[in-house]
């Protein structure tokens, strides 16, 4: 599985999968929590280390991909909205040696989608997108995340409307990283799900209150 994201445009979200061939399949939501049939979206895609649903990032409103190859090429395959894509580009290199790579949806809340890489080293390196098909120089924004077991984003988890990352560490703790605070950098996580503190976001979220949820917060490090 690669990520998701409604690469076909009926506003639901659908996953992308490679098989051992290199083709790739996107499976359509059904709308009630399965999937219906699965449909190709392309071939070829084997040589690929990393394929990440990005988001829009060219800013066409279609759901476009990113993908690392063995040479460390980053590129990024355009979603034309019918669930297909177009023509790849290049848009960075160095990438061989990362050692995970995915997008948040938009970390920094600039309303762009962003990607996010830990470096052979551990460090947390942040890609702002830069709305038109490509990203901004990175930002260290964290280190010491080789430790993690498992990297991902649920979201905006929190409703702050920014885009947040989960992170399991090696001794099976999942920790929630919210996303970051333009003006200070990044937001230590808070603590380990619990039952309570979903329930106060999701409070939060009802009531709208969102200025008071990003005023709170105390931007430290986004180091684990
Ligand atoms: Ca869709
Ligand atoms: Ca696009
Ligand atoms: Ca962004
Ligand atoms: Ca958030």
């Amino acid at each position: 599985m690669l990520g998701a994201g409604d690469f076909n445009r009926d506003g639901l979200r659908d996953v992308l999968a490679r098989d051992a061939a290199g083709d790739l399949w996107r499976y359509p939501s059904d709308a009630v929590g399965g999937f219906g049939a699965r449909v190709k979206a392309g071939n070829g895609w084997s040589g690929f280390t990393a394929i990440v649903g990005a988001g829009d990032l060219d800013g066409d409103r279609d759901w476009d991909l990113v993908a690392t190859d063995a040479a460390g090429v980053l590129w990024r395959y355009p979603g034309d909205g019918k669930g297909g894509f177009g023509a790849p580009a290049a848009i960075g290199q160095g990438w061989k040696d990362m050692r995970r790579v995915f997008s948040p949806g938009d970390f920094d809340g600039d309303a762009r989608p962003d990607l996010l890489a830990v470096t052979p080293t551990g460090d947390l390196r942040l890609y702002p997108g830069n709305g038109a098909g490509g990203y901004n120089a990175a930002r260290l924004v964290g280190n010491g995340w080789q430790s993690m077991t498992w990297l991902g984003s649920p979201g905006d988890f929190d409703g702050d409307l920014r885009s947040d990352v989960l992170a399991r560490t090696s001794d099976g703790v999942l920790r929630l990283y919210p996303g970051m605070d333009e003006a200070a950098g990044c937001r230590r996580a808070t603590s380990a799900p619990d039952g309570r503190r979903w329930s106060s976001s999701a409070d939060r979220r009802r009531a709208g209150r969102h200025d008071a949820a990003r005023s709170s917060a105390r931007i430290v490090a986004c180091a684990p």
